[in-house]
């Protein structure tokens, strides 16, 4: 009698815990967040996507994105450079607050503070895997980095459960991948030795082998040779290690499909960091000729067909309709920058800036002003946007969207704006280029007054400096072509005292 009590104990017992667990599991399933996956190009302008206006490159696939989720069209970069966007992007601070957040080296030590805050650390915190794939170009180590072990600080410990990289750029030794901070398929009999100062004796340059080439180099990218590439900076070694440069976007592409098939059953966080359209430009063979612009319209083909494999990849997995995805550009775009590869020659109709003034570098609009996109399927319903936004935003506003909410200095939070449901997009933002600022407040843009060349002679771009105060009003001058800085001098004291306080000068 007493075992028959125990055992109806038992039964109802479990059978009530067990009905719990189902509720919480329907629960947890229900308001699980999303997987977030930030796709990056690098030098990709306003212009330089068909849903934007291009009309000599097809992007279909970027199309796709841009048509069936919010279509930003006053979306910025922090920084018309890399590092310093990058920067940004990860950590939700002004790249100016960072006397490093420079173009870097392939030497260069790792710009973030490893007890720094950034999306992949709050995103962990929140119970997401977290990855990148791609290009770095945050630095790497703490000082004197040893390219034969484990290199470190880097991706790994600012956040990245998984990193799968390019230490710099793609015109940069050292031209490795590394995973988890380790060069992949090195041969420890032939060991890798960088140096961006002076080259190793007997190694052939660009500047003293131009018969090895295979690409000219036109400015800077004369030192190392790599699969026939000038570089930038000095390598010996590490023969079997060296990319290929022509498979690097089927590379990636297979390391982003893999990352998202392993991780699928979790909510997962992808840095997908394309290399395109970014110098060298080296399209597979499959793509030589896809458009009549040459190699930099043929990589911009390839970073799009990269983008809709990947799509692919969750279309398969079934879990597209649960994975927030946003795409940018590290900054704005550049014809020659550096090599000889026809991107000026065989412009022709194309318009890499889609009718903004500047391009890379530039305090100009084209510097920042990029491709941004929010897609969700199911969740965002497809717009246009002309709301102010910035890549420095997504820290507080996917923090929030994940349940975490923490009061950030510069990164806003704007998860409506970005999730189609509003277009109160921020009131000011503060612009980067090469460590001049200028300041956004509304359609009204000041640049303060700077020292140097009006045209960065080499790339044939206008950098926004003048000795004079300027203001645009980009809404009815998109191209900033009328300075009104003395016409609206209560404008312009207006604006220098609010950038002022912002700026904390
Ligand atoms: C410049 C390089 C340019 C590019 C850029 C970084 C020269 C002359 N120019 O210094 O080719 O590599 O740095 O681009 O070396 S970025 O998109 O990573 O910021
Ligand atoms: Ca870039």
């Amino acid at each position: 009698m007493k075992w028959l009590v125990y055992f109806l104990f038992f039964v109802m017992f479990t059978g009530i815990t067990s009905s719990c667990q189902f509720e919480k599991k329907q629960l947890s399933e229900e308001s699980r967040s999303p997987n977030i996956v930030i796709i990056y190009l690098d030098d990709l302008g306003y212009g330089d996507v068909s849903a934007y206006g291009a009309t000599e490159i097809q992007t279909p696939n970027i199309d796709r994105l841009a048509k069936g989720g919010v279509m930003f069209t006053d979306g910025h970069a922090s920084s018309a450079t890399c590092t310093p966007s990058r920067y940004a992007l990860l950590t939700g601070v002004y790249p100016w607050r960072n006397k490093d957040a420079k173009i870097l080296p392939g030497t260069a030590p790792l710009i973030i503070d490893t007890a720094q805050v950034t999306i992949p650390k709050m995103l962990k915190e929140q119970g997401y895997y977290t990855g990148v794939v791609g290009k770095w170009h945050l630095g790497l180590g703490s000082g004197y980095v040893n390219w034969n072990e484990h290199v470190s600080p880097g991706p790994n410990e600012v956040g990245f459960d998984y990193s799968y990289i390019m230490a710099a750029t793609q015109d940069r030794v050292p031209t490795v991948y590394l995973k988890d901070g380790l060069v992949e398929g090195l041969d420890p009999n032939d060991p890798i030795e960088v140096d961006y100062s002076k080259n190793f004796e007997g190694e052939p340059t660009g500047k003293d082998n131009p018969e090895m080439l295979t690409m000219k180099w036109h400015h800077g990218h004369n030192n190392s040779v790599v699969n026939g590439i000038p570089r930038i900076g000095f390598m010996k070694g590490g023969e079997k290690a060296k990319w290929s440069d022509v498979d690097m976007a089927d590379h990636f592409l297979a390391k982003a499909q893999n990352y998202v098939k392993h991780h699928k059953n979790e909510p997962f966080f992808l840095y997908y960091a394309l290399q395109q359209p970014h110098v060298p430009r080296t399209p597979h063979p499959r793509f030589v000729g896809s458009t009549d612009l040459g190699p930099r319209g043929d990589v911009i083909v390839e970073a799009d067909w990269c983008i809709g494999e990947f799509l692919k990849t969750l279309e398969e997995e079934g879990i597209l309709e649960n994975t927030l995805i946003i795409l940018s550009s590290d900054n704005g775009p550049v014809l020659n920058d550096g090599y000889y590869d026809d991107a000026v020659e065989r412009i022709g109709n194309h318009d890499q800036n889609g009718g903004l003034r500047g391009g890379k570098y530039s305090l100009f609009e084209a510097g920042t002003r990029v491709p941004f996109i929010t897609y969700w399927k199911g969740q965002i319903e497809p717009k246009k946007s002309d709301a102010l936004v910035c890549q420095i935003d997504f820290l507080a506003s996917l923090a929030k969207m994940t349940g975490k909410e923490v009061n950030f200095t510069d990164s806003e939070e704007l998860l409506d704006v970005f999730m189609g449901k509003s277009d109160e997009g921020r009131k000011e933002l503060v612009l980067e280029a090469s460590t001049r600022t200028a300041y956004r407040q509304g359609s009204w843009l000041m640049i303060p007054p700077y020292n140097g060349p009006a045209v960065a002679a080499q790339v044939n771009i206008e950098l926004g400096n003048s000795l004079e105060y300027q203001v645009y009003n980009l809404n009815d001058d998109f191209g900033q072509r009328e300075n009104l800085a003395e016409r609206n001098l209560e404008k312009l004291n207006a604006m220098i005292a609010d950038y002022e306080e912002v700026m904390g000068t």
